[in-house]
C-alpha cells in the first residue's frame, strides 16, 4: 500500500524547538532610524588606529550577499531556514583592516547592547550584517535598519540595531556574556551558560 512520506525532519541542536511564528526578544525599547544622523563605525584596534565610518548612504553601497541558515535562540526556538540578504562581514574587514593583533571583536547596537564574538566567528561566511530576511526588509523589532546574524551561535549574539564593531587584541564579554551566558553560545555544544566555560573559552579576569 502506497504511504506518503514527509520529507525527513533535519536535526536541530540539543533542546530546541521549532514555534510558530517568529518571536521578538530583546532587552529595552526598539530604537528609532533618523538615516540623517545613523552611521555605521569601526573602531578600537584597527591597522591604521583610525575609526572608519559610513553614512546610511554609504553601506547601502557595500558589497552584498544572501546566504540560508536557521536561528537558535537561548531560550530554545530556533526558527528554521531563513534566508538573510546583507553585507558580509568579510567585506567590513576587508574595507576596515585590523591590527594583526586583533583576536575577538565587539558587536555594538544603539542603547549600548553588546556581544562578543571571535573574529573567525565574525569572518565566517555565513556571518553578515543583515538587512533583509525572506526577501523584505527587517522590521523595526527585528533590527531595522541593520543586525547581525551569527548564525552558528545562539542568536543573543546577532546583535540588532548595530551601529559599530570594536577590534579586540583581547576578548571582553558583552551584555550577556557578563550576566552569566557562554563566552563562546556554540549551540550544538549546548554552551548557555557561563559555568560551562572551559580554558581557553573565557577572556582573562
Ligand atoms: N540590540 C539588541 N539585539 C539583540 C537583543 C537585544 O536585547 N538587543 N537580544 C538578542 C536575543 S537574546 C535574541 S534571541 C535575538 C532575537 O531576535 P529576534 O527578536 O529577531 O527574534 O536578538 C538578539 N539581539
Ligand atoms: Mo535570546
Amino acid at each position: 500500500m502506497a504511504r506518503v512520506m514527509s520529507p525527513p525532519e533535519k536535526p536541530l541542536p540539543p533542546g530546541q524547538y521549532i514555534p510558530r511564528g517568529w518571536p521578538v526578544l530583546h532587552y529595552g525599547p526598539v530604537p528609532k532610524f533618523r538615516p540623517k544622523d545613523w552611521d555605521f563605525r569601526v573602531f578600537g584596534a584597527t591597522a591604521s588606529g583610525e575609526q572608519h565610518r559610513w553614512t546610511w548612504d554609504e553601506f547601502e553601497e557595500l558589497p552584498r550577499t544572501k546566504t540560508v541558515a536557521d536561528f537558535h535562540c537561548v531560550t530554545k526556538f530556533t526558527i528554521p531556514d531563513n534566508e538573510w540578504e546583507g553585507v558580509p562581514c568579510s567585506a567590513i574587514v576587508e574595507a576596515a583592516p585590523p591590527h594583526p593583533d586583533t583576536t575577538h571583536v565587539m558587536v555594538w547596537a544603539e542603547y549600548g547592547y553588546s556581544a562578543n564574538i571571535r573574529m573567525s566567528d565574525f569572518l565566517d561566511e555565513g556571518t553578515l550584517l543583515a538587512t533583509h530576511r525572506d526577501g523584505e526588509r527587517l522590521s523595526p523589532d527585528h533590527g531595522f535598519p541593520i543586525r547581525i546574524v551569527v548564525p552558528h551561535l545562539y542568536a543573543w549574539k546577532s546583535v540588532k540595531w548595530v551601529r559599530a564593531v570594536e577590534y579586540l587584541v583581547q576578548d571582553r564579554r558583552g551584555f550577556w556574556e557578563e550576566r552569566g551566558y557562554h563566552n563562546v553560545a556554540d549551540p550544538w555544544r549546548e554552551q548557555r551558560y557561563s559555568y560551562q566555560e572551559e580554558d581557553g573559552e573565557s577572556p582573562p579576569l
